[in-house]
């Protein structure tokens, strides 16, 4: 690699973006030093908060009050029963680590690290059967990607995370705080922000 590609792609990595451990998770990976040519894109890597593109920001989805309340909590639901989990709460389980991509049908695709608890721990915690589908639910109120269903193959994968933290830092109101989605191999529109409730479907 010459001297100049080197400096283009610790540029892009961003002097803010932390650790040296996301420097070795993307190292390699072309699109870093694609992205500055890529000049008709809509949006490109290093837009928005968090060097990640915002699809729909925390206001226009009307849900800034309800993002910001203190008095927050995650209901996940099973069959036989639910439990709620705060912010701190969910803070203070085991956390896992996903280097995984947004892919928007807008026309952008960007990868970023993401941190937080495996969706999986928590539908064990609600006793969720793993045969069923996962519903989400967004606090947005109305709009068609609100909510998403999520088949057991997805939601128990072990990088399908809750996520709490998103390049090093507390996610974004923009992309999702308190907690929103993320899973490998499903389109944007599914990757839910703003969680409030997690479900079991029922049959
Ligand atoms: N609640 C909610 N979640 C949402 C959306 C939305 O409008 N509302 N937009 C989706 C779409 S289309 C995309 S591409 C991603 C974008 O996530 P980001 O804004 O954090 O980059 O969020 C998804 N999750
Ligand atoms: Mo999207």
């Amino acid at each position: 690699m010459t001297d100049e590609r080197q400096s283009r792609r610790t540029f892009l990595l961003g002097v803010g973006a932390s650790t040296a451990a996301l420097v070795g998770l993307t190292a390699g990976q072309s699109f870093e030093l694609l992205a500055p040519f890529n000049l008709f894109a809509p949006r490109v890597k290093g837009d928005g908060p968090q060097m990640l593109p915002v699809n729909r920001t925390a206001a226009q989805a009307g849900v800034v009050d309800l993002a910001g309340d203190p008095s927050w909590r995650l209901r996940v639901e099973g069959a036989r029963g639910s439990i709620k989990l705060s912010r701190e709460d969910l803070t203070r389980m085991p956390q896992s680590d996903a280097v995984l991509p947004i892919a928007c049908v807008e026309g952008w695709s960007t990868t970023a690290h993401w941190r937080g608890v495996r969706l999986a721990d928590l539908l064990v915690l609600a006793a969720v059967d793993p045969d069923r589908d996962v519903r989400m639910e967004s606090l947005q109120p109305r709009g068609a990607y609100r909510t998403t269903t999520m088949p057991p193959h997805y939601a128990w994968d072990p990088l399908t995370l809750v996520v709490l933290e998103l390049n090093g830092q507390t996610l974004d109101a923009d992309h999702g705080y308190p907690a929103r989605v993320i899973a490998p191999g499903r389109p944007g529109v599914l990757q839910t922000k703003w969680l409030s409730v997690i479900r079991e479907e029922p049959e």
